[in-house]
């Protein structure tokens, strides 16, 4: 069996999903940094593996998937059912929670980063950004309302918490604070505490 390629840039966030589920589950893997600031995304060679030219991609012996979230649902289903939790009933706010962080947080909170952190001055739109964080905090807070009673998005810690980690743990980076969101701090403490937890820079 040959090791798990990942194909990855270490300041991507969707890429950190996959290497925190691959150092907890725990999995030996390859990474293959693409340069996406220089278009390696779009060069020939990566868009016959992804035809969206997107990282994070797996290629697990041949079986090659995209989008972070169904990384994580694959290698866990594959490798770790515990980050996939037991019962239909936690597997099902797993699932929620997933497709919220793809509908309703990192659309908003990494867009945010994008601009403040990767966009020259004169190409931030601030009626954009302005957008996208009022709706991202619209979702922190329902985020943060949960985990008041709640010390996971599930009845443990799973890939729902790896999936959400990563763009809430870098929203300043979008101008976007947690200070408010108590419950959401306590939860970040609470993932940074699991064994094999990595932080992203
Ligand atoms: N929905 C995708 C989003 C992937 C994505 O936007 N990846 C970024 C890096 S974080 C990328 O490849 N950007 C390059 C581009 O769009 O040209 C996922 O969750 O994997």
């Amino acid at each position: 069996m040959s090791l798990i390629k990942l194909y990855d840039h270490e300041l991507s966030g969707n890429c950190y999903k996959v290497r925190l589920l691959l150092s907890q589950l725990p999995k030996e893997y390859e990474a293959i940094k693409i340069d996406v600031f220089k278009g390696q995304n779009k060069e020939v060679f990566f868009k016959n593996i992804n035809p969206a030219m997107k990282i994070p991609v797996i290629d697990d012996s041949g079986v090659i998937v995209n989008e972070s979230n169904a990384i994580l649902l694959y290698l866990s289903e594959k490798y770790n059912k515990n980050f996939l939790l037991d019962s239909v009933e936690s597997r099902a706010k797993i699932y929620s929670w997933l497709l919220f962080n793809k509908t309703s947080v990192d659309p908003f909170l990494a867009k945010s980063r994008a601009i403040k952190k990767f966009f020259p001055e004169d190409k931030q739109d601030n009626n954009e950004l302005k957008m996208l964080q009022k709706e991202g905090n619209k979702s922190l807070l329902i985020i943060d309302e949960y985990l008041k009673d709640n010390d996971f998005l599930s009845d443990g810690y799973s890939i729902a918490d790896i999936s959400m980690y990563p763009y809430i743990k870098l929203s300043y980076e979008g101008e976007i604070f947690l200070d408010k969101y108590k419950n959401i701090l306590e939860w970040i403490k609470r993932v940074e505490e699991i064994k094999d937890f990595i932080p992203m820079y």
